[in-house]
Parts: structure tokens; sequence; C-alpha cells
């Protein structure tokens, strides 16, 4: 098979970019390790920025975020029994937007059919070839039969543990990482959310997140140390220890259920670089990690489409390779801003094992000046929002 960008990864980042291609009337096959259940049934983010939501809209595939998600004008940031809310309207003008990761992937494989785009699922193997040379290509097994993509380009959007970052030589990368010594133990329910809009709380028990879904279904997390297992956290266990963390107004709005999903993510920040190599592209995962404090990982996935499908574009309709060439900075120079917020967000909000009183002094500190100052939280506000592209 021939096409002219190949991708790799149905997540966020490949959908998108295959449907922004296709809108653009260029070839784009995804080729997907996982079944269209499996995409379908992991719960990651919950919160887009613009640059997501208007993706969905130039593709005409946002009737149903119109319809079912939750614009949110503010969120708030809570110490022990303090709230600080953080107006992003009035601070910056702008909202985000509460819909599940899993609602926009629905909508956008729904849309693939008819609009020409190809997801191969469970593609086992996939190597990519050449990617060095201007006519690289894949190879992939489905259904015990072995199978060959040629494509002008290979856009990488696997997500951290795909097969693309590993196929650009290590002497042509660089890795940045910092790891957390704690992960996220979250709970999906439905039951009503406790609060009508998301709580970041800094408790001395440690971090804890109300989320939401919908009006009718939540989404929490509370900070746990590595070592923890899951079967050791059996529902009754985590309500109790997310309402000893929450603030007391909010603790008290909890109301409990059966977890339709329960599960423990590392926290990570990590940065490849460059994100170009030769004619493979990585966006996404595949190319950094955000923890998830700031809500930015899905969302910068966006903005890397963003510039990709552009550069893409301006390739194959002028043969103008300016934009091709400027890609990895470009999105890179995005990516960091979100590093550094994201990274910021979570030593605000955790308790780190290792900090003293004087970390803890420093956070109070921080919080303070946040309550205290409309530029500090306008700052806040811009960011989570989402820097201009
Ligand atoms: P994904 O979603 O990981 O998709 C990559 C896809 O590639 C496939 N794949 C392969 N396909 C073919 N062959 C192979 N060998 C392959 N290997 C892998 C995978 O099966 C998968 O389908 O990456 P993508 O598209 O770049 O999207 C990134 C986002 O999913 C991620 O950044 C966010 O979920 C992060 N995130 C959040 N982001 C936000 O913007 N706002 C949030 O509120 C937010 N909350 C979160 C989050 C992530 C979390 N976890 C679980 C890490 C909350 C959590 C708890
Ligand atoms: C979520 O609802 O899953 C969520 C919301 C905000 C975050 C992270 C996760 O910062």
């Amino acid at each position: 098979m021939k096409t002219q960008v190949a991708i790799i990864g149905a997540g966020p980042s490949g959908l998108m970019l295959g449907h922004l291609l296709r809108q653009a009337g260029l070839d784009a096959v995804i080729i997907e390790r996982q079944t269209r259940d499996h995409v379908l049934s992991r719960i990651r983010a919950g919160v887009l920025e613009t640059v997501t939501t208007d993706i969905l809209e130039d593709l005409g595939i946002a009737d149903r975020m119109r319809a079912e998600g939750l614009p949110h004008d503010g969120f708030n940031l809570a110490d022990g029994e303090r709230l600080i809310r953080i107006d992003l309207k009035s601070l910056v003008g702008k909202h985000v937007m509460v819909y599940g990761q899993t609602e926009p992937t629905k909508d956008l494989i729904d849309a693939a059919p008819s609009r020409g785009l190809d997801i191969v699922w469970q593609a086992e193997d996939t190597e990519l070839h050449d990617v060095e040379s201007d006519a690289p290509y894949i190879t992939y097994r489905k259904d015990g039969a072995e199978h060959r993509i040629d494509a002008r380009f290979i856009a990488g959007c696997d997500g951290y543990h795909g097969p693309s970052r590993k196929a650009v030589p290590a002497s042509a990368g660089r890795e940045f990482e910092k790891v957390y010594p704690f992960g996220w133990l979250g709970i999906l329910a439905d039951v009503p959310p406790c609060n009508h809009e998301l709580i970041y709380a800094n408790h001395e028990r440690g971090f804890a997140l109300a989320s939401m879904r919908s009006p009718t279904r939540s989404r929490y997390y509370i900070q746990v140390p590595l070592t923890e297992k899951l079967e050791d956290w059996p529902d009754d266990r985590l309500w109790d220890e997310l309402c000893l963390r929450l603030p007391p107004e909010a603790a008290e709005n909890v109301a409990r259920g059966p977890a339709l999903e329960k599960s423990i993510a590392p926290l990570r920040s990590f940065v490849f670089e460059p994100m170009r190599h030769g004619s493979l592209f990585l966006a996404g995962d595949a190319a950094h990690i955000v923890p998830p404090t700031g809500a930015k990982g899905l969302n910068l996935a966006a903005s890397d489409v963003r510039y990709l499908w552009r550069a893409l574009v301006a390739w194959f309709e002028k043969n103008d390779s300016d934009a091709v060439v400027a890609y990895s900075d470009k999105a890179l120079a995005r990516v960091w801003k979100s590093e550094r917020f994201s990274w910021q967000l979570t030593t605000l909000m955790h308790r780190f094992p290792a900090d003293g009183a004087f970390d803890r002094r420093v956070q109070v500190a921080e919080l303070d000046y946040i309550a205290s100052s409309e530029a500090a939280r306008r700052t806040v506000a811009e960011n989570y929002v989402g820097l201009p592209l």
C-alpha cells in the first residue's frame, strides 16, 4: 500500500492529524496496535484547551462536544481549608472544556470512515524503515500476514511506549526526564461531582484532585507512593482518603459509588529533542510527557498536530519545506512552556517525601501570593487555558 503520510497510533494525536490531512485532501493511513474498544476504554485526560476544541470545530466533529461538554470558567486551588479560585473568564477572558478524552477520541474514530481515513486496528510488530530517506516505509503484521505501507512521511503518534521515538538513532536525539516519587490513584464513578468546578488540593496527607466527566459522573485522584498496589485500595478506603484531603465543604458533598475504573498512573516529565528526524515526525506523548497536574498532555498533542498539519500541507501543496524544517523548534518552544507549568504546579500542590519544613513554607508562601495577587492568578490562568500558538 502507498500513502502520503503513514501515521502510527490512533490516540488523539494520530486521529486529529489524520482527519486534518484528509480534510486538506491528502492521503493518510493510521496503524494502531490495539482494538478500537481498547483505545476507547482508556480513561485519561479531562480538560480541553481551545487549541483542542478548535481542531474539533474546524473538522466539523464538535456537535457532541458542544452538546455534552462542560465549559468551565474557573477552577480552584485548595490548601487545607483554604480555597483559591482562579477565575479564568475574568482573568484571561477564556474557559476550558471538560470533555473526557474518550469522547473526542470516539467522535474522531466514528467520523473516520465517511472521511476516507483508514484505521488499521490490531497491527502487530509495527516497524519503521528508512526514516532518513525520502521513501520511508512501515511494516506490520495483521491476522498472520505481513503488510508494508510506503509513504513520503511517517508521523509517530504512538505515545510514550511506541516504536517511533526508538527509530531515531541515539546519536541524533536527546532525552530530558524528571521522575516524581509518587503516582495518581484515580477513580471514576457514576455519582454527581462534589463541586461544580475542579479542585486541586494540597493536603498534609498528599495531593487530591476533584474532577468530573458530566453532571452525573465524577473523576477523582489522590497522590500515592509508587509502591502502592491497586488491590490495597478498595473503594471505601479511597473515598475515605479523598474526603480527608479535600477542603471540608467539598468533602461533605462527595457522593460515593462503585468504581467504574480505578488505576494508578506514575508522574513523569519527559521531552525528546528533536521532534523530526529525516522523514519521521514525532507528535504528542511520543515526544513528551507532562505530569497531569496542569492538564496539558492532550492539549500539547493538539498543538503539535496543528503545527505538523500546516507544515505537511505546505509541503504537499506548495512544495514549501520551511515549516517542515521549523516544526521541531516551533513545537518544542510550546512544549517546554507547558513542561515548566506542569512541573511547577505539581511541585506546588504535592507533598514530596524528601521535602522538609522549608519546602512547605515556600509552598504556603506561593499559595498566599496567588491568593493575594491578581497578577499571580492571571499567570496561572494564562498557562492553564493554554498559551498562544
Ligand atoms: P496516546 O493517547 O498514548 O496514543 C498513542 C497510540 O499509539 C498506539 N501505539 C501503537 N500503534 C501501533 N503500533 C505500535 N507499536 C504502537 N504503540 C503504541 C497506542 O495504542 C495508542 O493508541 O498518545 P497521544 O495520541 O499523543 O495522546 C496523548 C494523550 O493521550 C495524553 O497526553 C493525555 O492523556 C495526558 N493526560 C491529560 N492531558 C490533558 O491535556 N488534560 C488532562 O486533563 C489530562 N489528564 C492525562 C490525564 C494522562 C493521564 N494518564 C493516565 C497518564 C490524566 C491521566 C491520569
Ligand atoms: C481529569 O479529569 O482526568 C483531569 C482533570 C484535570 C487534570 C488532570 C486530569 O489536571
